[in-house]
Protein backbone atom coordinates (compact mmCIF):
# COMPACT_ATOMS: atom_id res chain seq x y z
CA UNK A 1 0.00 0.00 0.00
CA UNK A 2 2.62 2.70 0.88
CA UNK A 3 4.64 2.09 -2.25
CA UNK A 4 1.74 2.45 -4.22
CA UNK A 5 0.70 5.68 -2.28
CA UNK A 6 4.33 6.90 -3.41
CA UNK A 7 3.28 6.38 -6.69
CA UNK A 8 0.15 8.28 -6.50
CA UNK A 9 2.06 11.05 -4.77
CA UNK A 10 4.86 11.11 -7.52
CA UNK A 11 1.59 11.46 -10.09
CA UNK A 12 0.22 14.77 -8.15
CA UNK A 13 0.33 17.52 -10.32
CA UNK A 14 2.70 20.10 -10.32
CA UNK A 15 1.75 23.75 -11.47
CA UNK A 16 2.89 24.78 -15.03
CA UNK A 17 3.02 20.98 -16.05
CA UNK A 18 0.56 19.26 -18.26
CA UNK A 19 -1.39 16.34 -16.21
CA UNK A 20 -0.84 13.02 -17.80
CA UNK A 21 -3.59 10.72 -18.74
CA UNK A 22 -4.11 8.36 -16.20
CA UNK A 23 -2.92 4.70 -17.51
CA UNK A 24 -5.40 1.64 -17.23
CA UNK A 25 -3.01 0.52 -14.53
CA UNK A 26 -3.00 3.61 -12.25
CA UNK A 27 -7.56 3.74 -13.11
CA UNK A 28 -7.25 -0.52 -11.73
CA UNK A 29 -5.28 0.62 -8.58
CA UNK A 30 -7.87 3.66 -7.76
CA UNK A 31 -10.61 1.70 -7.82
CA UNK A 32 -9.05 -1.57 -5.50
CA UNK A 33 -8.02 1.30 -3.00
CA UNK A 34 -11.18 2.76 -2.82
CA UNK A 35 -12.41 -1.09 -2.57
CA UNK A 36 -10.12 -1.49 0.08
CA UNK A 37 -10.92 1.56 2.06
CA UNK A 38 -14.47 1.09 2.18
CA UNK A 39 -13.87 -2.38 3.39
CA UNK A 40 -11.68 -0.99 6.01
CA UNK A 41 -14.08 1.48 7.04
CA UNK A 42 -17.36 -0.83 7.53
CA UNK A 43 -15.34 -2.79 10.32
CA UNK A 44 -14.09 -0.10 12.21
CA UNK A 45 -16.29 0.40 15.47
CA UNK A 46 -18.65 3.48 15.75
CA UNK A 47 -16.57 6.78 15.64
CA UNK A 48 -15.39 7.95 19.20
CA UNK A 49 -15.00 11.80 20.32
CA UNK A 50 -13.55 13.56 23.54
CA UNK A 51 -16.34 15.55 25.22
CA UNK A 52 -15.54 18.43 27.60
CA UNK A 53 -17.49 19.48 30.42
CA UNK A 54 -17.85 22.89 31.97
CA UNK A 55 -19.82 22.85 35.36
CA UNK A 56 -20.62 26.27 37.32
CA UNK A 57 -23.07 26.93 40.46
CA UNK A 58 -25.51 29.12 40.74
CA UNK A 59 -23.55 32.45 40.43
CA UNK A 60 -21.58 30.90 37.17
CA UNK A 61 -18.77 30.01 39.57
CA UNK A 62 -16.91 27.26 38.61
CA UNK A 63 -17.72 24.20 40.59
CA UNK A 64 -15.14 21.38 41.49
CA UNK A 65 -16.04 17.89 42.65
CA UNK A 66 -19.18 17.74 40.64
CA UNK A 67 -19.24 14.12 39.55
CA UNK A 68 -20.50 13.64 35.87
CA UNK A 69 -21.44 10.25 34.49
CA UNK A 70 -22.13 9.78 31.23
CA UNK A 71 -25.22 6.82 31.19
CA UNK A 72 -25.43 5.29 27.35
CA UNK A 73 -28.99 5.30 26.08
CA UNK A 74 -29.99 1.70 24.69
CA UNK A 75 -27.07 -0.69 25.16
CA UNK A 76 -25.10 -0.69 28.63
CA UNK A 77 -21.50 -1.70 28.13
CA UNK A 78 -20.21 -3.53 31.69
CA UNK A 79 -17.46 -1.52 33.83
CA UNK A 80 -14.83 -3.19 35.20
CA UNK A 81 -14.24 -2.75 39.35
CA UNK A 82 -11.87 0.04 40.30
CA UNK A 83 -8.09 -1.32 41.64
CA UNK A 84 -6.45 -0.01 44.91
CA UNK A 85 -8.77 3.20 46.01
CA UNK A 86 -8.20 4.40 49.39
CA UNK A 87 -10.43 7.05 50.81
CA UNK A 88 -8.19 8.19 53.93
CA UNK A 89 -9.09 9.75 57.06
CA UNK A 90 -6.38 12.52 57.74
CA UNK A 91 -6.52 15.97 59.87
CA UNK A 92 -10.08 14.69 60.84
CA UNK A 93 -10.98 14.50 57.74
CA UNK A 94 -11.71 12.23 54.65
CA UNK A 95 -9.93 12.55 51.57
CA UNK A 96 -10.26 12.88 48.92
CA UNK A 97 -13.50 14.67 49.85
CA UNK A 98 -15.81 12.97 46.65
CA UNK A 99 -14.90 9.77 44.97
CA UNK A 100 -15.87 8.20 42.25
CA UNK A 101 -16.13 4.67 41.60
CA UNK A 102 -17.28 2.01 39.44
CA UNK A 103 -19.99 -0.57 40.45
CA UNK A 104 -17.74 -3.85 42.18
CA UNK A 105 -14.97 -1.55 43.74
CA UNK A 106 -13.35 -2.12 47.05
CA UNK A 107 -12.13 1.10 48.62
CA UNK A 108 -9.91 0.75 51.92
CA UNK A 109 -10.49 3.47 54.55
CA UNK A 110 -7.10 3.68 55.95
CA UNK A 111 -6.79 6.51 59.07
CA UNK A 112 -3.44 8.53 58.66
CA UNK A 113 -4.76 10.37 61.81
CA UNK A 114 -3.21 9.23 65.58
CA UNK A 115 -6.67 9.78 66.92
CA UNK A 116 -9.06 6.70 65.93
CA UNK A 117 -11.90 6.78 63.33
CA UNK A 118 -15.11 5.10 63.13
CA UNK A 119 -16.46 5.76 59.88
CA UNK A 120 -19.90 4.61 58.69
CA UNK A 121 -22.59 4.97 55.84
CA UNK A 122 -26.95 4.55 56.68
CA UNK A 123 -27.31 5.04 52.57
CA UNK A 124 -29.18 2.79 50.55
CA UNK A 125 -26.28 1.97 48.20
CA UNK A 126 -23.97 1.00 50.84
CA UNK A 127 -24.54 0.66 54.98
CA UNK A 128 -21.56 -0.08 56.80
CA UNK A 129 -19.48 0.28 59.92
CA UNK A 130 -15.62 0.36 60.64
CA UNK A 131 -15.82 0.42 64.38
CA UNK A 132 -13.13 2.45 65.89
CA UNK A 133 -9.49 1.62 64.41
CA UNK A 134 -6.30 3.02 63.89
CA UNK A 135 -3.83 2.18 60.48
CA UNK A 136 -5.77 0.27 57.88
CA UNK A 137 -8.87 -1.66 58.23
CA UNK A 138 -8.64 -5.39 58.15
CA UNK A 139 -11.17 -5.27 54.80
CA UNK A 140 -11.87 -2.99 52.43
CA UNK A 141 -15.76 -2.01 51.67
CA UNK A 142 -17.03 -3.29 48.54
CA UNK A 143 -19.29 -1.24 46.53
CA UNK A 144 -21.92 -3.03 44.29
CA UNK A 145 -25.04 -0.66 43.57
CA UNK A 146 -24.91 2.40 41.67
CA UNK A 147 -25.84 5.43 43.80
CA UNK A 148 -24.25 8.13 46.20
CA UNK A 149 -22.69 7.14 49.59
CA UNK A 150 -22.36 9.39 52.82
CA UNK A 151 -19.75 9.16 54.59
CA UNK A 152 -19.66 9.87 58.84
CA UNK A 153 -17.93 9.08 61.36
CA UNK A 154 -18.72 8.56 65.19
CA UNK A 155 -16.68 10.32 66.86
CA UNK A 156 -16.11 13.63 65.09
CA UNK A 157 -19.65 14.78 63.93
CA UNK A 158 -17.70 17.23 61.21
CA UNK A 159 -16.57 14.16 58.96
CA UNK A 160 -17.79 14.04 55.95
CA UNK A 161 -17.86 12.72 52.82
CA UNK A 162 -19.02 11.10 49.83
CA UNK A 163 -18.58 8.26 47.28
CA UNK A 164 -20.96 8.12 44.02
CA UNK A 165 -21.05 4.70 42.99
CA UNK A 166 -21.44 4.41 38.63
CA UNK A 167 -22.44 1.70 36.56
CA UNK A 168 -21.35 3.53 33.10
CA UNK A 169 -17.43 3.81 31.80
CA UNK A 170 -17.77 7.44 30.81
CA UNK A 171 -17.41 9.35 34.18
CA UNK A 172 -15.42 11.77 35.71
CA UNK A 173 -15.23 14.44 38.60
CA UNK A 174 -15.01 17.90 37.68
CA UNK A 175 -11.27 19.70 39.09
CA UNK A 176 -10.72 23.06 40.78
CA UNK A 177 -11.38 25.13 37.29
CA UNK A 178 -15.11 23.21 36.58
CA UNK A 179 -14.00 21.46 34.01
CA UNK A 180 -13.58 17.43 32.79
CA UNK A 181 -12.81 15.82 29.72
CA UNK A 182 -13.33 12.19 28.80
CA UNK A 183 -11.53 10.76 25.86
CA UNK A 184 -13.20 7.84 23.40
CA UNK A 185 -17.11 8.75 24.08
CA UNK A 186 -18.57 6.53 21.24
CA UNK A 187 -21.04 9.06 18.95
CA UNK A 188 -24.80 8.46 20.14
CA UNK A 189 -27.77 9.54 22.58
CA UNK A 190 -26.62 9.57 26.03
CA UNK A 191 -28.24 11.09 29.50
CA UNK A 192 -25.73 12.96 31.23
CA UNK A 193 -26.12 12.86 35.01
CA UNK A 194 -24.32 15.23 37.32
CA UNK A 195 -23.83 15.45 41.06
CA UNK A 196 -22.89 17.45 43.59
CA UNK A 197 -22.44 17.41 47.35
CA UNK A 198 -24.19 20.82 47.54
CA UNK A 199 -27.61 19.52 45.95
CA UNK A 200 -29.67 19.01 48.54
CA UNK A 201 -28.91 15.86 50.17
CA UNK A 202 -30.76 12.49 48.70
CA UNK A 203 -30.66 14.19 45.02
CA UNK A 204 -29.42 11.71 42.55
CA UNK A 205 -27.98 14.74 40.41
CA UNK A 206 -29.01 16.66 37.47
CA UNK A 207 -30.19 14.90 34.32
CA UNK A 208 -29.66 16.30 30.93
CA UNK A 209 -29.82 14.94 27.47
CA UNK A 210 -26.61 15.30 25.35
CA UNK A 211 -25.60 14.08 21.70
CA UNK A 212 -21.97 12.95 21.22
CA UNK A 213 -21.42 13.84 17.87
CA UNK A 214 -18.18 12.28 16.37
CA UNK A 215 -16.43 15.82 16.48
CA UNK A 216 -16.54 15.95 20.05
CA UNK A 217 -18.41 19.12 21.91
CA UNK A 218 -18.30 21.24 25.13
CA UNK A 219 -20.93 20.86 27.21
CA UNK A 220 -22.12 23.15 29.70
CA UNK A 221 -23.38 21.42 33.05
CA UNK A 222 -25.19 24.11 35.39
CA UNK A 223 -26.55 23.51 39.07
CA UNK A 224 -27.89 25.36 41.51
CA UNK A 225 -25.31 25.49 43.98
CA UNK A 226 -24.15 28.63 45.54
CU1 LIG B 1 -13.31 10.42 63.18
Amino acid sequence: MSRLFHFYRRQAPVPGERQPAPTLAAMVWAGLRAGVAAALLAHLPAQAAAVKFQVSGAQGQPLADAVLMLEPQGAHPAVKPLEGIDVAQENRAFLPLVTVVTVGTKVQFPNRDSVRHHVYSFSEARKFELKLYVGKPEKPISFDKAGVVVLGCNIHDQMVGWIVITDTPWYGKSAANGQLSLTDVPAGNYTLRTWHAGLPPGSPGLEQPVVVGPAGQTVAVKLGVR
